[in-house]
């Protein structure tokens, strides 16, 4: 995305030798704790859940297209969806094969993004970001009687909804909740007035950072039962982080989990490559701040999902170990730990 930005900063500071953000390659003397979940396609943006019984990994599915990288995330050209799942954690991860098509979806224009899904009465959703003909960014649902699939696509983008990397949290009382957006090449940054702004800029480091999105779903699944809200993330004296904070503030890759009663809200800040994670007391916030779940990947993006499995949490996630390429990611799975106090060990993917 803003790899020409890095460039240039780094170029700014002459020979001062800063940390590149950008992992190409493993730290020096580290291997990775644990490997790609399959090697025969490139996978990224794991959405994880059990569906009776089974692990479903509803990721994007990452291609060579040639197109050119640039700041709004270009080079990410995906254009279907494919569906893995595993009998257990530890066992092969099995491809079901192309769950959605982009040609199959008649709103959309281009980039299929990180994916979501759910289950309610005997239905699977599959909710996703797109560009529409316009190349804005609108997030879709689509059902299927399987959970992987085939899935069809609703005709319209769900009403009400913008930017990318939706994820539905599913709470213990039946609601479910949608969790969204992405800045840069996101395009949360044109939302700022509730209506689309192509010319809507990021904000500066003093300013407040912009934030995520939730909206509760309708009994109906494909519709916001409310105007989104803002997801508020605020450190230990409650206050709402800048764009300096560029090692806290959300970034995207949104994700819910419940533990212990409380609700953990995960992210991406990007630009610095962290998996950050905030807790609150309901869906809706204030979350605080608690640190970080996952350090930098290797590869520019960092994208996960938190999930129990048989009474033990792991971490999905991604990185670019089979390609060396930002836009050619695939899936990983390892454990997580919550500590008695309700904190998260943070995972180093290499040791
Ligand atoms: O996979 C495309 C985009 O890259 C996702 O939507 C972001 O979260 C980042 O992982």
């Amino acid at each position: 995305m803003k790899n020409n930005l890095l460039l240039l900063c780094t170029i700014a500071v002459g020979l001062v030798a800063l940390p590149d953000p950008v992992l190409a390659q493993e730290p020096t003397g580290k291997k990775p704790i644990s490997q790609p979940l399959v090697s025969h396609i490139y996978t990224a943006d794991p959405s994880a859940h059990v569906f009776d019984g089974k692990v479903y990994i509803y990721p994007s599915h990452d291609i060579e297209t040639g197109a050119k990288e640039d700041d709004e995330g270009g080079h990410f050209a995906m254009n279907d969806y494919r569906i893995l799942s595993l009998d257990k954690i530890g066992g092969k991860a099995k491809d079901h094969g192309v769950a959605l098509a982009l040609k199959d979806i008649s709103w959309a224009g281009r980039q299929l993004w990180a994916p979501d899904a759910a289950y309610k009465n005997g239905t699977y959703y599959l909710y996703f970001p797109a560009k529409d003909k316009q190349d804005v960014f609108r997030i879709g649902v689509a059902t299927s009687s399987s959970p992987t699939g085939p899935f069809k696509a609703e005709p319209e983008p769900i009403r009400g909804s913008f930017s990318i990397d939706p994820c539905v949290f599913a709470d213990t009382d039946g609601s479910h909740y949608m969790y969204f957006g992405g800045i840069w090449g996101g395009q949360l940054q044109r939302w700022t007035t509730g209506s689309y702004n192509p010319t809507g800029k990021l904000r500066e480091k003093t300013e407040q950072a912009l934030l995520p999105k939730v909206a509760r779903l309708n009994a109906d699944m494909k519709s916001f039962a409310e105007t989104p809200r803002d997801v508020k993330i605020v450190d230990a004296q409650g206050k709402l982080f800048t764009e300096g904070d560029n090692d806290k503030r959300f970034f995207e890759a949104a994700w819910l989990h419940k533990y212990n009663g409380k609700y953990y809200f995960s992210y991406s800040t990007g630009d610095t490559h962290n998996i950050c994670y905030a807790v609150a007391d309901n869906p809706y916030g204030p979350f605080t701040y608690q640190g970080i779940v996952l350090k930098p990947v290797t590869g520019w993006t960092n994208h996960h999902s938190i999930v129990e499995v048989k009474g033990k949490w792991y971490l999905f996630y991604h990185d670019v170990q089979l390609s060396g390429k930002t836009h050619l990611r695939n899936v990983k799975v390892t454990e997580l730990t919550h500590n008695a106090d309700g904190t998260i060990q943070t995972v180093e993917a290499y040791r």
